[in-house]
């Protein structure tokens, strides 16, 4: 099977943990999304991740890509099908990187296309959502590794990297849990390269 992925995503960084985690064998193949018009064949969004499986077939987007991988291993204990709880928080912290890349994106525009409207709203959704799940710690930061568990050390980290927003001060419980989260193999493993050099403030 192969993956294919960019450098930097979260959603693609989330498939590749996953992976990791259950041990499913995969090549992660990075590619730039831009210039890949071969992907049009796989994914009609032209977006990464894009799993096409040893049959040809191809799995998208993040989300089906994890629920596919646990499917495979017929283990439910990362990705439980039926838990209507740990699916919210997962759409949570899904949410919380699509509003982070979103606004990374919108400060690449020239300043002359930029919207502070824009970029105001996504602030506000990160900050809510960092709230709800600062909220959801108890159930967030304990137990065996599950995929909102991922899902949240990757959206995370992926803000640190971006520099989105300083968000410890109003998550201390996530703050503390992330710091030892981040050794779990899996993690460390999919983490971009840019951010392992990256010293952590500068993240
Ligand atoms: N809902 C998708 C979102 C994937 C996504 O937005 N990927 C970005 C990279 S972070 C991408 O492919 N961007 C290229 C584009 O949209 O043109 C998922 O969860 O996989």
């Amino acid at each position: 099977m192969i993956l294919f992925n960019g450098p930097n995503t979260p959603f693609g960084r989330m498939a590749l943990a996953t992976a990791l985690e259950l041990q499913v064998e995969i090549e992660n193949k990075v590619i730039d999304v831009y210039s890949s018009e071969f992907l049009d064949a796989i994914n009609p969004l032209r977006q990464i991740p894009a799993l096409v499986l040893n049959d040809g077939r191809a799995i998208f987007d993040s989300r089906v890509i994890c629920s596919f991988l646990g499917a495979l291993r017929r283990d439910e204990r990362l990705v439980p099908r039926d838990d209507w709880d740990v699916q919210t928080r997962w759409s949570l912290a899904i949410g919380l990187m699509e509003a982070s890349v979103a606004r990374t994106m919108e400060l690449r525009r020239p300043a002359a296309a930029r919207s502070e409207t824009v970029i105001k709203n996504h602030d506000r959704r990160i900050a809510c959502a960092i709230t709800g799940l600062e909220a959801a710690s108890a159930e967030l930061c304990t137990g065996e590794p599950r995929i909102d568990r991922l899902a949240v050390a990757v959206a995370l980290e992926y803000i640190d990297f971006r520099s989105v927003c300083e968000w410890r001060s109003h998550a201390p419980e996530l703050a503390r849990w992330l710091g030892n989260e981040t050794e779990r193999p899996c993690l460390a493993a999919s983490r971009p390269r840019e951010a392992q050099n990256a010293a952590p403030a500068a993240r």
